[in-house]
């Protein structure tokens, strides 16, 4: 499978968005990675349905909705104006005794249902949804926050999850990587056998070269 690349827009130029996400599509990005934040299931707020809903009108980049919200499964209404085939959402099964439900709800919406992970979560938590999800985000750091430092091991986390998934004949299950995606670590991640990788301020929107010419070189890092 193809490596792809979802740009946290959490770490965009809110004041120049629209150049953003132009320089994104220029360079074929696949994904916008989008961070939903409530305050109670992390401890910070970020981004919201209105901005998915402006997202998708400004641009056909398919959407990555990352939901750290309690309960997503009575929320999960909100955001269908925003989303089409082809979107990725994501729901924290440490989010809900309903992580079952909430991956039905999504497939239901539309789009494509994901199960995310925190670093001290088993692997055992994807054991009996594999038929409802399209793909598996392994939290690299704890939610909550841009910035912040790889845990290492969650690299041999993602290993372990590839090879389980392969074993039990989801080769088609995508893993997603978030948190300190940096053009080291991405390749790391990359040989564990991640697949899609959010990037934040550690690679895309990393300070010293222009954004072009970091997806670039997150390319390189992650190409095999
Ligand atoms: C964190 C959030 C992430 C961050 C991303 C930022 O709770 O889910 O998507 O936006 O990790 O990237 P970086 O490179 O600053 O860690
Ligand atoms: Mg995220």
């Amino acid at each position: 499978m193809n490596k792809k690349i979802s740009p946290s827009m959490m770490c965009a130029n809110f004041l120049n968005l629209e150049n953003d996400i132009r320089i994104f599509e220029k360079a074929g990005i696949e994904y916008l990675h989008i961070d939903i934040m409530d305050g109670q299931f992390v401890p910070n707020y970020t981004l919201g349905v209105d901005y998915c809903k402006k997202l998708k009108e400004a641009t056909k980049i398919p959407l990555d909705l990352h939901l750290m919200i309690t309960e997503p499964e009575r929320k999960l209404d909100w955001f269908a104006p925003a989303l089409c085939a082809g979107d990725y959402v994501s729901i924290h099964c440490e989010s809900t005794v309903h992580a079952q439900r909430a991956l039905k709800k999504i497939r239901s919406l539309g789009a494509k249902p994901m199960l995310a992970l925190n670093p001290a979560t088993p692997l055992v938590a994807l054991e009996n949804v594999l038929d409802d999800i399209d793909a598996a985000l392994v939290m690299t750091v704890n939610p909550g926050y841009a910035g912040q430092e790889l845990i290492p091991a969650t690299l041999k986390k993602i290993k372990r999850l590839r090879e389980y998934l392969d074993g039990s004949g989801y080769p088609n299950i995508e893993i997603e990587v978030d948190g300190n995606v940096s053009f080291e670590n991405a390749r790391l991640m990359s040989e564990a056998g991640a697949g899609i990788f959010v990037a934040g301020s550690s690679s895309v929107y990393k300070a010293g070269a222009d954004i072009a010419e970091n997806i670039q070189k997150l390319r390189e890092a992650v190409k095999r």
